[in-house]
């Protein structure tokens, strides 16, 4: 890295900045300090650091350095907000310097509660610093989220109070400044230890809880798994999120390497053998429907509304949505090709493990609310009444979002829907067809463990003498019409748009 710097070698530099980027780095630390005494020099490599990160990658710099002309030099020439590495209380001269210099470049801080004596040994000292900088910073109007503070930790070989001293002095900072940040540089803790990644990795756990950041590698996958797992067990949404896009891009990275590897050479086996195959069969011309120049050519709008229902992307998918209605789609189109097109990628991509569970319920959610932002313009033609349909999911099944576009394209045509919801025991259906008196009722499964609920309904129906009162349309994407006619329902309909047409047609019947 010195060498790197001395001779301002840009590709290095580049390169290790964007790796640290694609791992999931937030700052990006740079420290010119070389030891040698010419601060002219190091001012020039800070100035030349800045500017040739800030070319390969947009996340902001940590300025690491203890002098306030090598910070001005790195400030000066950084986009954006950087962040200074690191304030104390050594001496007040220079944290006076640093705390101007914050000031005038709008930048972040890392405080340690470090004074001329050195590390506090106890976490209330350490606080006491800490409160101490908080007054200066805040005389200089530095708002409290820009301080980021790091209680310092200790090696445990040396003292085993050590990591607990810093747990406590998180602890006290979060709860007397709670708008003050933290961070913490872990791996000091397991200096003199051997496995020293397994006491980093608990250490971060344990810290977690009272931090907004941490110091690591990000480089160092492990590490960066513990991160975001505890992230996610903490609450954290967008740590949930990361961690399932690290599996995926580790699974990603594994798969392509396996097919780099080994299926190399049984594609080019495979590919000798299809040519002699196609080889001896006579040629067939193509019918000219297969031809892949006839087919319809698909707005580009349709694969962005399919996308962002698949990143769970609402604010998207409603923009995405009035632009299509702007640019004169019809409603129903943009539901089947752009929406509802997602949402089955989404059933694929679960199907096979490549999306979770809070990713599908996500995208469920933002279907939902996309569909309720079509459903004005589904409305436009002003329906009248045309009968009154109770729909339910049946019991042990709580997937609702098929029933719920089906309710609400059937209002959207003039039906009255009353919706009872998910998992609804037999028993309390009966009891609503009976308090409601639809003229149709509509049951929904998405499960085959649950597609027998529907034929109890049908029979407890029966029982109660109300089969006569009500047809019954059954629906869910492994329900099918032959399975509808064996448990003799009235009605099935593979869709929404369907099942408008079939209710119409009995209920004129
Ligand atoms: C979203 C989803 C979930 C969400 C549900 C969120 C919600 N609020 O609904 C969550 C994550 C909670 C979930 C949970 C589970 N799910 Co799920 N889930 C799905 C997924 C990905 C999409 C279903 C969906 O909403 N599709 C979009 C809607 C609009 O389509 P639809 O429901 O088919 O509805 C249309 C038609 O079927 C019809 N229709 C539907 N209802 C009705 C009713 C009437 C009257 C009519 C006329 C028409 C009609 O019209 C609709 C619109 O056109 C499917 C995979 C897939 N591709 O279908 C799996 C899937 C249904 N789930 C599955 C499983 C196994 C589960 C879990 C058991 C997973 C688990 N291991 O925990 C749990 C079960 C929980 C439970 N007790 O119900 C399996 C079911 C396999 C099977 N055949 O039994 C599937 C097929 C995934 C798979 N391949 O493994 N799931």
């Amino acid at each position: 890295m010195g060498k790197a710097l001395l001779n301002h070698d840009e590709n290095f530099f580049k390169d290790l900045a964007a790796r640290q980027v694609a791992s999931g780095a937030h700052y990006i630390d740079v420290s010119v300090a070389s030891g040698k005494a010419d601060k002219n020099q190091e001012i020039k490599n800070m100035e030349w650091a800045v500017k040739t990160i800030q070319e390969e990658v947009d996340k902001p710099l940590a300025i690491d350095t203890t002098d306030p002309d090598i910070l001005k030099a790195g400030l000066k020439n950084h986009k954006g907000q950087a962040m200074i590495n690191s304030i104390s209380y050594e001496s007040l001269d220079r944290l006076t310097a640093f705390l101007e210099l914050a000031k005038e470049y709008q930048a972040k801080l890392v405080a340690l509660p470090t004074t001329d004596k050195g590390i506090p040994p106890t976490s209330e000292e350490r606080v006491d610093v800490c409160m101490y900088i908080i007054g200066e910073a805040r005389k200089y109007g530095i708002d409290m989220e820009d301080i980021y503070f790091d209680p310092l930790v200790l090696p445990i070989s040396v003292d085993v109070n050590n990591s607990v001293t810093a747990l406590d002095t998180l602890k006290k900072i979060k709860s007397l400044s709670p708008r003050t940040r933290t961070t913490l540089g872990l791996s000091n803790v397991s200096f003199g230890m051997p496995n020293r990644d397994v006491l980093n990795k608990s250490f971060l756990l344990l810290a977690l809880k009272y931090l907004d950041s941490a110091i690591l590698n990000p480089l160092d996958e492990g590490m960066m798994s513990f991160l975001t797992a505890g992230g996610a067990l903490l609450g954290d949404e967008k740590m949930r999120a990361d961690y399932l896009r690290a599996f995926r891009k580790k699974r990603a990275a594994k798969k392509k390497e396996l097919t780099e590897k080994e299926e190399k050479a049984v594609d080019e086996k495979k590919a000798n053998e299809i040519k002699t195959e196609v080889k001896e069969k006579p040629e067939v011309p193509k019918p000219e429907e297969d031809k892949p120049e006839k087919k319809e050519k698909m707005d580009p709008i349709f694969e962005s509304l399919s996308m962002a229902v698949q990143e769970g992307d609402t604010e998207k998918v409603k923009e995405l949505t009035k632009k299509a209605i702007d640019d004169g789609f019809e409603p129903e189109k943009i539901l089947d090709d752009g929406l509802m097109a997602g949402m089955e990628t989404v059933g694929v991509k679960f199907a096979e493990g490549e999306m979770f569970i809070p990713e599908v319920l996500k995208s469920g959610e933002t279907l939902k609310i996309s569909i309720q932002s079509l459903q004005p313009y589904l409305k436009e033609d002003g329906p009248t009444y045309k009968g009154k349909i109770l729909m339910a999911t049946v019991e042990g099944d709580i997937h609702d979002l098929g029933k719920n576009l089906v309710s609400m394209n059937l209002t959207a045509n003039g039906f009255e829907v009353i919706d009872i919801g998910i998992n609804i025991p037999a028993s309390e259906i009966i009891g609503a067809v009976k308090e409601h008196k639809p003229d149709i009722l509509g049951l929904s499964a998405l499960l085959t463990t649950t597609m027998p609920e529907m034929e109890k309904v049908i029979n407890l129906l029966k029982e109660n003498n109300m089969r006569d009162s009500c047809k019954v349309i059954l629906g869910g994407a492994p329900v099918s019409e032959e399975f509808a006619e064996e448990i003799n329902a009235d009605l099935y309909a593979e869709n929404a748009i369907e099942a408008v047409s079939v209710i119409n047609t009995a209920l004129a019947g």
